[in-house]
């Protein structure tokens, strides 16, 4: 297949041969970590025409993936993610106020308000290790319910096991959230409480559950450019790249270990976070990349630049999970001024559904074929 960009210029140096290479659609993990290393060091606009010529070929240009997030149950988490409100270690420090699970139908009430503000998907967040036996029905009930509203459903409950992975497909969930967070290397400065491999298992346990996999990072949490360069070459040893790859900027959150570092010592540069969107995009070329944690900080001349780099999606509404969010009268705003568009929803059916007998009034349940 031909290059996807020519340089001519007699004198290009070896950054040539990458805008050259191949596409990797055509040739799944084409990308070794040398090569994800020298995309990283690719002059920013060569590196922001290849992810937007990239983009192109696969996407509809300047159409966006907007989802809507709601925390389900806050607070008070056993692990101890060094960047998260939500830990219950750090609980004294950040002075969250846990909360129990929100009632079903306060939950559709707000998936009704996304729906009607334009969001495709709706994604409810747990600060949970992982659901107990007793919060599956809870959750199966909110996917059944968030998709009859022709939602997209995505949900972030911790750690799954492939009965609990198996029980969510079949209540028809769209996409599960999982984020390797970092490096592996990095993983052991962030958190303590849940390996790096637990977390690839339970997104090994949605992959064939038949659930779309999201999977993101967060940068500027201390890390180097070698950790995010090993973060995009997780994502690539995967047996398929996550459909769905959300890259937060960390939101420095004052008493979190992270947060108080940052805060004290200074945040990365926008940019690199622009970069690794643009690294993510070429890399896994038919995933959408989404501009998720971050963007409250951000001026719209970042955001665009963002959209340059082929990040097609993110969170709309005034609040992420317990942190703001660009508000939603900005984003409509920043979407006519850009010339953005909202993508519909596509809900993928639930596997098994429940069927009634006409005759005898006896209820079973029938397993749709894939
Ligand atoms: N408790 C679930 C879990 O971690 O498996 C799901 C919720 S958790 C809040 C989802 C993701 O949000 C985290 O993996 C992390 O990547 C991101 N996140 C949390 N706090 C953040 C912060 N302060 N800044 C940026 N991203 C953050
Ligand atoms: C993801 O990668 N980012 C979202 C979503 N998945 C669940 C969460 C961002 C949380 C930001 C901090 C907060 O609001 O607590
Ligand atoms: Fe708990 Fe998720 Fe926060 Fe980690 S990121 S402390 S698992 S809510």
């Amino acid at each position: 297949m031909a290059g996807l960009l020519s340089i001519s210029e007699p004198n290009a140096d070896s950054t040539t041969d990458l805008l050259n290479q191949p596409d990797p659609h055509t040739a799944a993990h084409t990308y070794s970590r040398d090569d994800i290393a020298q995309l990283f060091d690719l002059p920013l606009m060569d590196l922001l025409l290849k992810a937007q010529t990239i983009h192109r070929e696969h996407f509809v240009a300047n159409e966006i993936q907007i989802s809507t997030l709601l925390s389900i149950k806050t607070g008070n988490c056993p692990e101890d993610c060094g960047y998260c409100s939500q830990s219950g270690h750090h609980r004294d420090t950040t002075k969250l106020q846990a909360e129990k699970r929100i009632e079903v139908d306060k939950v559709i009430a707000a998936a009704k308000r996304a729906k009607a503000t334009g969001s495709s998907r709706f994604c409810m967040g747990a600060a949970w290790k992982h659901p107990s036996a007793k919060d599956m029905p809870y959750v199966v009930e909110l996917i059944k319910e968030v998709k009859a509203l022709g939602l997209e459903t995505c949900m972030t409950l911790g750690m799954l096991d492939t009965n609990q992975a198996t029980q969510l497909a079949d209540a028809g969930l769209d996409y599960y959230n999982h984020n390797l967070d970092t490096s592996r290397s990095y993983y052991e400065q962030v958190v303590s409480t849940r390996s790096y491999d637990e977390r690839l298992d339970t997104i090994e346990n949605v992959r064939n559950s038949g659930i779309n996999v999201c999977s993101g990072n967060i940068v500027g949490m201390g890390e180097s450019r070698d950790d995010r360069i090993d973060w995009v070459h997780e994502l690539l040893k995967m047996p398929k790249a996550p459909e769905s790859i959300p890259v937060n900027l960390l939101v420095p959150i004052k008493g979190t270990p992270i947060g108080d570092k940052v805060l004290a010592e200074g945040q990365l540069s926008v940019l690199e976070w622009i970069r690794t969107i643009a690294v993510a995009r070429i890399c896994c070329p038919t995933s959408y990349v989404r501009l998720s944690a971050g963007r409250e900080s951000l001026s719209d001349s970042e955001q665009a630049l963002a959209f340059m780099a082929g990040a097609n999606s993110f969170f709309y509404g005034d609040k992420l999970l317990t942190t703001g969010n660009a508000s939603q009268s900005g984003d409509d705003r920043l979407m006519r001024e850009l010339g953005l568009t909202k993508q519909f929803a596509a809900p993928r059916a639930p596997k098994v559904l429940p069927v009634m007998d006409a005759m005898s009034g006896h209820q079973s349940q029938v397993v749709l074929a894939d």
